[in-house]
């Protein structure tokens, strides 16, 4: 835990040294773009990691994966919500997970705009600054503010449909739909009890992993968003309080082809 949060708050101080100046960008696709910050702090984590723990593997949004077949495996996104970050929008954070035998055990997410440490261990519960973290206790949709994002494919027209037919299908259900461009954000906030649910599709394992398990730790309940088992590298899920997933279920159930 002591590394995660070295990491996190590391890329987090290099992130803001960088903020709102003229940084180098780059496009990984129409609408998918990479900083050079993305790319220093990333270099810096892999560097810690090799520093502290030389026998553990690496896979991170931007460099991609070693695998010598380790136990443990560190999953890193340098800066979830980076094209807020290319605008100067004060929506981003660093994101990471440990696995340990393909489970992960440990997860911190750092926001460095408010200051905000997020983090959790497997069975020890979660916390914000050291504080415990719990979701909220709303029980139902219509008092209940949401959040999701959309993939960096959404230009693609069946995509779109779909995308927006689902996002139109929690607009007539929730109190509040939020769109926030930091899917690690997004699930510290319900695991925060500010939002009671949040469901996204094809997204890296980077953005989810940890943050996941932040939400299960702080008592909410986290599936893929056809509700089975959650598999960080399937792309999708569904993040609640727990109180309204089966909610959020039926929704997604009417509105979103498989
Ligand atoms: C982003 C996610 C966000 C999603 C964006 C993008 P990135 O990650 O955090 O939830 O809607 O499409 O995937 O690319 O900023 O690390």
């Amino acid at each position: 835990m002591k590394t995660a949060v070295d990491a996190v708050t590391r890329a987090g101080e290099m992130q803001m040294a960088r903020f709102g100046t003229k940084v180098r960008i780059e496009k990984k696709g129409a609408i998918d773009l990479v900083t050079e910050v993305d790319l220093a702090v990333e270099q810096m984590f892999r560097a810690l990691i090799a520093e502290r723990h030389p026998d553990h593997d690496v896979l991170a949004e931007e460099l991609g994966a070693s695998s010598t077949g380790a136990r443990h495996r560190w999953v890193f996104d340098p800066i979830d919500g980076t094209t807020n970050y290319a605008h100067g929008i004060p929506i981003f954070c660093a994101a990471l997970a440990l696995e340990i035998d393909g489970v992960a055990e440990i997860g911190a997410v750092y926001d460095p705009n408010r200051r905000e440490l997020f983090t959790a261990e497997r069975g020890a519960g979660a916390s914000l600054n050291g504080q415990p973290l719990h979701t909220s206790a709303i029980e139902t949709l219509a008092d209940s503010v949401l959040v999701t994002g959309f993939p960096y494919s959404i230009r693609e027209a069946e995509r779109q449909r779909d995308l927006l037919a689902l996002f139109s299908g929690f607009l007539g259900e929730a109190r509040a739909v939020r769109r926030l461009g930091s899917a690690a954000i997004d699930l510290c906030w319900v695991a925060a009890g500010r939002m009671e649910g949040y469901w996204e599709q094809s997204l890296g394992p980077w953005d989810m992993m940890g943050a996941a398990l932040i939400v299960q730790e702080a008592g909410g309940r986290v599936t893929g968003i056809d509700g089975g088992p959650l598999d960080a590298y399937a792309g999708h899920l569904l993040a609640t309080n727990g109180h309204v997933h089966e909610e959020m279920l039926r929704v997604i159930g009417r509105r979103r082809r498989p």
